[in-house]
């Protein structure tokens, strides 16, 4: 009986371990997100995966801003004149990964749309015409330390880059300009072995 109890005892600690409670960061290696289990709503900022600061951003889809071809994806802008970050609850692992997204313009009019996107050595601006249509980007991300991916997007006026399926999927646990040089070792040393059989060869 008491045997039981302790191995009960040791399961539960084992399962609150292995599981973060809800509100507690983790550290990820991947993480994939098409925006497609989220409310429709303006000012949203109940994501699954992700926090929103420094503003708002809305999520629109069929029945309420059909914008992003049939399926749910979010408006950078949000509906209070002041476009929100948004930021992955959890952060990720040392390492190289790849980060895939698509973007497209505000599919609604006046001026370009600008969004920063950072993550690990990743600072780059992405500018958008308002009906420049969905579009794939991808990017090769090197992480030195545990970092958070942020999307944020310049001004307020309310209509912003639409954003969907983003993907982060880690390629190498090693960071690539650390991984380069060792791949570049290894490179050489392949080299000298296949000068050496010329030279015997030729011998
Ligand atoms: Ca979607
Ligand atoms: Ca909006
Ligand atoms: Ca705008």
């Amino acid at each position: 009986m008491f045997k039981k109890l302790l191995v009960t005892v040791a399961a539960t600690v084992l399962a609150f371990s292995a599981v973060p409670s809800s509100g507690q960061a983790a550290t990820l290696t991947a993480l994939s997100d098409n925006f497609n289990t989220e409310t429709l709503s303006l000012n949203y900022n109940s994501f699954a995966n992700w926090n929103v600061s420094n503003g708002t951003v809305d999520l629109i889809g069929p029945g309420f801003f059909a914008l992003c071809g049939g399926t749910r994806c979010v408006d950078m802008d949000g509906s209070t004149a002041n476009a929100g970050d948004l930021t992955t609850k959890d952060n990720f692992a040392i390492g190289s990964y790849a980060l895939s997204f698509r973007i497209a313009g505000n599919q609604r009019g006046g001026a370009a749309d600008g969004m920063v996107v950072t993550f690990g050595d990743l600072n780059e601006l992405f500018v958008r015409n308002p009906f420049d249509p969905f579009g794939l980007v991808q990017r090769t991300v090197n992480l030195a330390a545990l970092d958070f991916l942020t999307f944020s997007h310049n001004g307020g006026d309310n209509i912003g880059i639409l954003l969907d399926d983003v993907t982060i999927r880690q390629l190498s646990v090693i960071p690539l300009p650390a991984a380069l040089p060792l791949y570049g070792a290894g490179l050489a040393v392949m080299g000298f072995i296949g000068w050496r059989r010329k030279m015997k060869n030729k011998n």
